[in-house]
């Protein structure tokens, strides 16, 4: 075996790098359905890096301002992974499906039934037999850490950074490096056999890839969407913009979970019943048709019953207010969901019901048409403007 080398900041290193199949069973063997890795730089860094500041650029991100982080010399952050991570060689990145035998957002639905996205049905039966709540992000991050801890075990010592959403990184733009699909007209990562109902985690590792300095063209997935637009046409508050572009602002998913207070009037009908995330422009992709589309078998990600065409009065948590915040917090902590907060969920609810076109909802946004949070006020007063003029 050959000595390792030394290098400046990070000392002694593993004489070999990582190989592609060995991370790939490795992630597996941590609860992973793929993974793929790339060394870093990578080949599509230089593009991916200006469709990012492009996509900033023209306001995109809306109030996403952790987006928009610049370095010292101005440079956008989350741009190229060796500005946060000088000492970054690889990126490892795993794809965790949470596909599930449950109905589509654009199937037929009771006319009182929200939705609430499939990422967030997340649960796992606890040691005494009980559903509990699941969340993503904690899932899979315990799983990065046992991939790393499985890496020392054979690497010796190496830097090593794991996220999940979170971090300074642009995910997808890593994915399709490391091979693990293509970047859909969505903008989603759909993977060849698994679809687009994956989610992403990512482990940035100062060791250097074997396989990838010989022939990193090899890893690309070739974009299968040809002249499909099923997403776009169906994408009802034309996020959309054109294919592989998104303007984040008029997204449904962002103005249920991440954007706070206000919606515009304009996008609330396009909203109609998602009342947290939307699926719209997964559910119609044919990448994800149930006949092509494995059903996950992961564990921590299956789908919680109640969360599937929920109720809207069941979602509203109706009666004595302070009541209704704790039964929020009984059914969604430890859950995606609670990231709307109380309130923001509320308002989400108040606009799904005016476009319920049911009556029976009346008095709910009657009272809520004098809340004191503004976001959800506004949206029962549309909302109730808009019962009446049905
Ligand atoms: C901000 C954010 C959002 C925003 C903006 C989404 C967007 N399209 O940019 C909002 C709130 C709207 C959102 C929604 C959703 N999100 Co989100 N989100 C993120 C986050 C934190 C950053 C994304 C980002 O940097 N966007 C900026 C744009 C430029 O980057 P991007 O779209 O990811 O980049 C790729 C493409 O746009 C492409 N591209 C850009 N221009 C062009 C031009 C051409 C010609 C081509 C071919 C490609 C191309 O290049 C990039 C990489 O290849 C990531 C986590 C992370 N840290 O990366 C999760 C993440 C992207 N979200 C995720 C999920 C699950 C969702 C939702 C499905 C949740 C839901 N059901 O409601 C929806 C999907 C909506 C959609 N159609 O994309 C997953 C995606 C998994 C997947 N299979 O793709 C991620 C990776 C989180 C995770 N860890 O799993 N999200
Ligand atoms: S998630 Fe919904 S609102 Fe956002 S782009 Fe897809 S279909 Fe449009
Ligand atoms: S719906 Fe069609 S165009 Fe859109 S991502 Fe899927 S295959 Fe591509």
């Amino acid at each position: 075996m050959s000595s390792p080398s030394i290098h400046p900041e990070l000392g002694a290193m593993p004489a070999r790098g990582l190989r592609r199949e060995e991370v790939r069973s490795l992630a597996r063997e941590a609860g992973f359905a793929e993974a793929g890795v790339v060394g870093l730089p990578h080949a599509s860094e230089e593009r991916d890096a200006e469709r990012f500041e492009e996509w900033i650029a023209a306001g995109r991100a809306g109030t996403m301002k952790y987006l928009e982080r610049r370095s010292e010399d101005e440079q956008l952050v989350r741009s190229r992974v060796g500005i946060p991570f000088k000492w970054a060689r690889s990126a490892i990145v795993c794809f965790a499906g949470y596909h599930s035998a449950q109905p589509r957002s654009t199937d037929p639905a009771d006319e009182g039934a929200g939705w609430i996205a499939r990422y967030a049905w997340s649960s796992r039966i606890d040691r005494d037999g009980v559903r509990r709540p699941s969340d993503y992000h904690k899932v899979l991050k315990k799983r990065l850490r046992a991939l790393e801890g499985r890496l020392r075990e054979q690497f010796g010592g190496f830097e090593a950074r794991g996220y999940v959403d979170t971090g300074p990184v642009v995910e997808r733009s890593l994915a399709t490096a490391a091979g693990l699909g293509w970047t859909g007209k969505n903008t989603c990562l759909i993977h060849p056999k698994l679809g687009s109902y994956g989610l992403l985690a990512v482990l940035l590792t100062s060791l250097d890839v074997e396989e990838a300095k010989a022939s990193p063209a090899s890893l690309t997935v070739p974009d299968r969407c040809g002249s499909c637009r099923r997403c776009l046409d169906a994408c009802p508050t034309h996020a959309l913009i054109e294919p592989y572009k998104m303007d984040a602002t008029k997204c449904i998913s962002y103005l249920t979970i991440e954007h706070r207070g206000t919606i515009a009037a304009e996008l609330m009908e396009g909203m109609g019943r998602q009342v947290f995330g939307c699926d719209i422009c997964q559910d119609v992709c044919p990448w994800n048709s149930p006949r092509r589309t494995p059903i996950s078998t992961d564990s921590e990600l299956q789908a919680r019953p109640e969360l599937v065409n929920p109720a809207l009065e069941w979602l509203a948590g109706l009666g004595d207010p302070e009541l209704a915040a704790a039964e929020f917090a009984r059914r969604f902590n430890g859950s995606p969901v609670r990231r709307a907060g109380f309130l923001g969920l509320r308002r989400n609810v108040a606009i799904a019901m005016g476009n319920s076109g049911l009556d029976k909802y009346l008095p709910w946004l009657d009272q809520w048409a004098e809340a004191a949070d503004e976001g959800l006020r506004t949206a029962a007063r549309w909302a109730l403007e808009r019962l009446s003029s049905k």
